[in-house]
């Protein structure tokens, strides 16, 4: 079966909610990311040479890895649960968001994981996200997801890195777009089930 490496409030969450909202079979592995192993003690850099998660284990042995890769790959096995167009222009502007989320917000939040980090740097990390969280925000003023009326990939990743803002304390007040939509996308079924698959709160 499908095998997803993952840590629980991780990037990981967002190929998890794909496979949700896919209704595709998956196992789940918990990988230990301050020692780069496996349940087992045995060494994930075996599974995935980046050391990092998602890494997504296919039914031939496959690995495939980066959060917008697997989604387009989970969307593209599930082509009923519509996550990502199939072709043509609507999906090219998923595939902008995808990209867009992967290399300005999700790796935005990068400088505040690390401990060195010094706090002048964090603090112009925030101000950096509160950018990309002004126009998201400006997309989402009028409710509903990024792409329309229904969840889609680009939305289990947004979801996933938002979540970080309170692990960070970044008070999204002055985003109410965003407070909503955050709220919104997190009473979404799929979302619920892979929450509670990582035991996490919304
Ligand atoms: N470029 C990768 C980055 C994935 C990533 O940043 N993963 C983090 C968790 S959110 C991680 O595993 N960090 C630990 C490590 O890289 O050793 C992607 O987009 O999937």
């Amino acid at each position: 079966m499908t095998t997803l490496y993952q840590a629980p409030g991780a990037c990981s969450l967002a190929p998890l909610i794909a496979l949700h909202a896919a209704g595709l079979p998956h196992d789940t592995a918990k990988v230990d990311l301050r020692a780069h192993q496996l349940a087992d003690g045995s060494d994930y850099y075996a599974v995935n040479p980046k050391g990092a998660v998602p890494a997504l284990k296919l039914d031939n042995g496959d690995v495939l890895t980066e959060n917008a890769v697997l989604l387009q790959y989970i969307a593209d096995h599930a082509p009923n649960a519509r996550l990502i167009p199939a072709s043509g222009i609507d999906r090219y502007r998923q595939l902008e968001l995808l990209n867009y989320i992967a290399t300005e917000v999700h790796k935005g939040f990068g400088p505040l994981f690390n401990p060195a980090t010094p706090p002048d740097v964090r603090s112009a990390a925030v101000d950096n996200l509160g950018k990309k969280f002004t126009f998201l925000a400006k997309r989402l003023d009028g409710g509903g997801f990024l792409c329309g009326d229904r969840l889609t990939a680009a939305d289990a990743y947004l979801f996933t890195v938002l979540r970080w803002a309170d692990l960070f304390k970044i008070d999204l007040s002055p985003w109410p777009a965003i407070v909503a939509y955050r709220e919104r996308v997190g009473n979404e079924p799929p979302v619920k089930a892979a929450l509670d698959e990582e035991s996490l709160g919304r």
